[in-house]
């Protein structure tokens, strides 16, 4: 197998013109280096080679940014602007977006590991549809007219009516496995679009996309002040935005610990609104009835898609007995079908995990499940001398109480377990703290629509995995989250409702 990509200039393909240029922040529509004049790496995970020097954000960096955005949204043209002028501006990004396919897609494989193909076919043009979407939303900012009683002032005759308005200067905090889908499509595309003003602090891991996202914003005609990026670390940047009493809300995709963090710095500052968008271990079922030509290849993607660095994985398959065997000896044989590899080689399925990091916290489940007594079907080994390659890893004989069960991953690790009716399988698929995604294979309409009733997550998907529109909700039950991104729940989650009474006699 090849993992032995060696980064030189040729390599950076269509990236490198935005890799020769010294990276900056964007604040108050200008492209700056960090008040401390310090950088940070950011590196190739197939390689471990630097890509960048990017600028430290930091807590004067983040209060810039925020006093920007509060001017821009206080005095600035964007939530003034008319709701056609804003539209035009979102729709004009989500064409640049797809004008600079090409170098995005490049920038996202070098930064984050992902296929260039993927990032080519799902991470950019699902970005630009959701600022396709997001920029029609921009001129349904509508109130209703309420029929009221004069219980209160007995005789008195109201015209009464609801106003909804922007929320005012969003602070967004965003994770690594789709950094440029989720900070600028999934976060920035609503709130821009509800007429809101922003500080986003990326991923410290991958950052490049969003800087380059930057770039072309400015060029969109985004006024100053209404998209401010700060990268920095969450201890620092991060804990500034979210402590910060300028800041009216906290849009955040990330992991449970931190999510439960922000609420608790929330909760002894200004009490900003928050939606939290966090982890899953979502369970894929396949019923006796199912098309396995369908569901084993589905079931494979459900998990190794993106390297099982998706926050809703089918990462937990439960499958009916009667073709347990079947289906195990079908994953196997998709598991052996997958190349691993540098994700700019176009014959790549799967490349590294995004870091150091994630590489320890992926083979520390795999010990561990080995360790429980979890039966390894196939991979469970790091691949290579260079980058941060796993093989697709696939668990039998797993019991319900083992950490690689109950746990998120966030790698490429599947744990299958036999069901035997559909009592059971709803009480195991439900067995988690987690509620974001699950998946159901079946032909038959009746079992689809029962387990997609009594399955409690916030996006099932029925004989298909891994599907995204933007005009879909996306988020979860329980611990995976509050509140739902995409979708007109997003728009509505980053506005405020106003209620006009005014007294006519
Ligand atoms: O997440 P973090 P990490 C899960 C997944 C993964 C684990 C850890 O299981 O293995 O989380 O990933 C910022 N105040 N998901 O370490 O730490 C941080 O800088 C404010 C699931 O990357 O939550 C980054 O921008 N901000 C997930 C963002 O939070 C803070 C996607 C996410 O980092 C902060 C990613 C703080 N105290 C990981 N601490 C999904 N739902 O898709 C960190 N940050």
């Amino acid at each position: 197998m090849e993992t032995t990509l060696k980064l030189n200039k040729q390599d950076l393909g269509p990236a490198a013109h935005f890799l020769a240029k010294p990276q900056k922040l964007l604040i108050n529509g200008e492209f700056v280096d960090a008040v401390s004049g310090k950088t940070f790496e950011t590196t190739n995970p197939a390689t471990g080679e630097k890509l960048a020097d990017i600028p430290l954000g930091d807590e004067e960096d983040i209060n810039k940014a925020v006093d920007a955005a509060r001017k821009a949204f206080d005095e600035g043209p964007w939530p003034k602007m008319t709701p056609s002028e804003r539209q035009r501006i979102l729709y004009k990004i989500g064409d640049l977006i797809m004008e600079n396919r090409d170098e995005l897609a490049y920038l996202e494989s070098l930064d984050n590991g992902k296929p260039y193909k993927i990032a080519k076919a799902a991470d950019i043009p699902l970005t630009a549809d959701l600022f396709h979407y997001m920029a029609g939303w921009s001129r349904t900012l509508e109130g209703s007219v309420v029929p009221v009683s004069d219980i209160a002032v007995p005789g008195a005759e109201f015209h009464a009516y609801t106003v909804r308005e922007p929320v005012g200067v969003v602070g967004l905090i965003t994770p690594w496995n789709y950094p440029l889908l989720i900070a600028a499509g999934w976060q920035m595309a609503g709130v821009l679009a509800a007429g809101n003003t922003i500080v986003l602090k990326p991923s410290e891991v991958t950052l490049l996309t969003i800087l380059r996202f930057a770039e072309l914003a400015r060029e969109a005609g985004v006024p100053e002040g209404v998209i401010n990026i700060v990268p920095g670390f969450g201890a620092g940047a991060g804990t500034t935005l979210t402590s910060h009493d300028q800041v009216d809300k906290i849009g955040f995709t990330g992991s449970v610990r931190t999510g439960r963090s922000i609420l608790h710095t929330v909760a002894d500052g200004n009490l900003k609104k928050v939606t939290l968008e966090l982890g899953g271990k979502s369970p894929n079922i396949i019923l006796a009835d199912a098309d396995l030509e369908q569901a084993i290849p589905g079931a494979a993607m459900g998990i190794f898609f993106n390297h099982g660095e998706c926050c809703c994985a089918g990462s937990r398959l439960l499958v009916h007995k009667s073709v347990y065997d079947k289906v195990l000896d079908g994953l196997q044989r998709e598991a052996e079908k997958i190349k691993l590899g540098p994700g700019q080689d176009d014959g790549t399925d799967m490349g590294p995990v995004v870091n150091q990091k994630q590489e320890d916290v992926v083979m520390g489940y795999i010990n561990s499940g080995q360790d429980e007594g979890a039966s390894l079907v196939i991979g469970g080994h790091k691949v290579g001398d260079q980058g941060h390659f796993i093989q697709p890893t696939i668990f039998a004989d797993v019991n319900h109480d083992m950490k690689i069960v109950q746990e998120e991953i966030f790698g490429p690790v599947l744990t299958v377990q036999p069901f035997d009716s559909m009592e059971e399988v709803v009480k195991v698929a439900n067995d988690t703290v987690y509620g974001l995604g699950a998946g159901i294979w079946t032909t038959n309409l009746g079992n689809a629509h029962h387990l997609a009733k009594a399955v409690r997550a916030g996006t099932i998907f029925v004989n298909c995995y891994n599907v995204f529109d933007a005009a879909m909700p996306f988020g979860g039950y329980r611990m995976s989250g509050w509140g739902r991104n995409r979708g007109k729940e997003a728009f509505e989650a980053f506005t405020e409702t106003k209620a006009v009474y005014a007294k006519l006699n």
